[in-house]
């Protein structure tokens, strides 16, 4: 089958031919109809050898939705044809924390070798996806694999972060949402849908913050050190009771603590690799930090259930599998609008 793998550090992702995957015991194997880029991608192609905690080469991609095409032996719960979307966060399936479906907090996973799919695990940027439990899958009946593919990581993941900060966005709340690309311009939807905050986005770029007013954002401001002043004057001097910095670098940590009211919820869920400053006297008081991962298997289902309802839309752009290289390459400069998603068997 081909595939899309970044083959050795530094260099450039590819499209190879690799043998299809065979299912083992339990595990099963879906033909990939959509699989999603996410920045993260970029990051781990960027990390130093000695960061690397998988072998090279590996199939990328985490966000990924197929059919069942195969089922390795015993498997049950499937069948052959169903339309699944692939819960990404893969962990041991046996604690306390993957016994209530929080996989993507499972302490023993990395002891136990076990990686998530295009993150160490071969991955969705490929015809077949080997999936190893009929756990991780979930049905997206009524939806179109296009549209909701990235809601297996960026519907996912900002769904995660902000049912954390539901009890701080009451009636005449403010949210903060720090970078529209493709997390961000779902959790401006996600804040709309569930929440009466007011909803202020922050970026850098004119097309980002165009795409937050398209997509329900009351403001859209320029991210940069002028913010916090600007929100703080939307808000009578007390600044945003919740903080999604969908960025993760040192300034918006700085952007994101600035903004936030006294006992704010701020979250720091971007992978720009940037500390946010926490103590007494450095942020507000009663403020709350968090640095989500992802999200639960039952937060997955409720994304989804989001998406057939018409409460969310993410917006894409497609890419054959072959085409894959130049849309990371679109990522990287910043000019992909919402996800950049592949279809590998068109
Ligand atoms: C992937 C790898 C590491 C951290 C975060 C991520 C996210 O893209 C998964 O949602
Ligand atoms: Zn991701
Ligand atoms: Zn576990």
């Amino acid at each position: 089958m081909k595939a899309v793998q970044y083959r050795s550090v530094g260099a450039a992702p590819e499209v190879v031919e690799i043998p299809d995957p065979e299912p083992g015991p339990g595990q099963v194997v879906v033909q990939v109809t959509a699989a999603g880029l996410c920045h993260s991608d970029l990051t781990l192609m960027h990390l130093p050898a000695e960061r690397l905690e998988f072998p090279l080469p590996m199939t990328l991609g985490h966000e990924g939705v197929g059919t069942v095409a195969a089922l390795g032996a015993g498997t049950t719960g499937v069948t052959i044809g169903d339309s699944v979307a692939v819960y990404g966060p893969w962990g041991c399936g046996l604690c306390a924390a993957c016994a209530a479906g929080r996989e993507n907090y499972c302490p023993h996973a990395g002891r136990l070798g076990i990686r998530s799919p295009g993150l160490g695990a071969p991955g969705a940027l490929a015809q077949f996806l080997l999936v190893d439990d009929v756990r991780h899958l979930v049905p997206f009946d009524g939806l179109d694999p296009v549209a909701a593919v990235s809601l297996t990581d960026a519907g996912l993941t900002p769904y995660h972060a902000v049912k954390w900060a539901l009890p701080a966005l009451v009636p005449g709340s403010t949210a903060v949402v720090i970078g529209v690309g493709g997390l961000g311009h779902v959790a401006i939807q996600l804040l709309r849908a569930l929440t009466p905050a007011r909803v202020v986005a922050l970026d850098v770029n004119d097309d980002k913050l165009a795409l937050a007013g398209a997509v329900g954002a009351h403001e859209a401001l320029v991210s940069d050190e002028s913010a916090p002043a600007a929100i703080r004057a939307l808000t009578g001097g007390l600044g945003a009771e919740a903080v999604f910095d969908f960025v993760g670098v040192a300034a918006t940590g700085r952007i994101a603590v600035a903004s936030a009211a006294a006992q704010a919820r701020v979250l720091n869920v971007g992978l720009g690799g940037g500390a946010m400053p926490m103590g007494f006297m450095l942020v507000p008081p009663g403020m709350s930090a968090y640095a989500p991962y992802w999200g639960t298997r039952g937060d997955l289902i409720e994304v989804i259930a989001l998406a057939r309802a018409g409460a969310l839309s993410v917006r894409t752009e497609t890419y054959t599998l072959d085409g894959a290289p130049l849309a990371y390459e679109r990522l990287r400069a910043g000019k992909v609008t919402g996800r950049a998603v592949v279809l590998p068997n068109c």
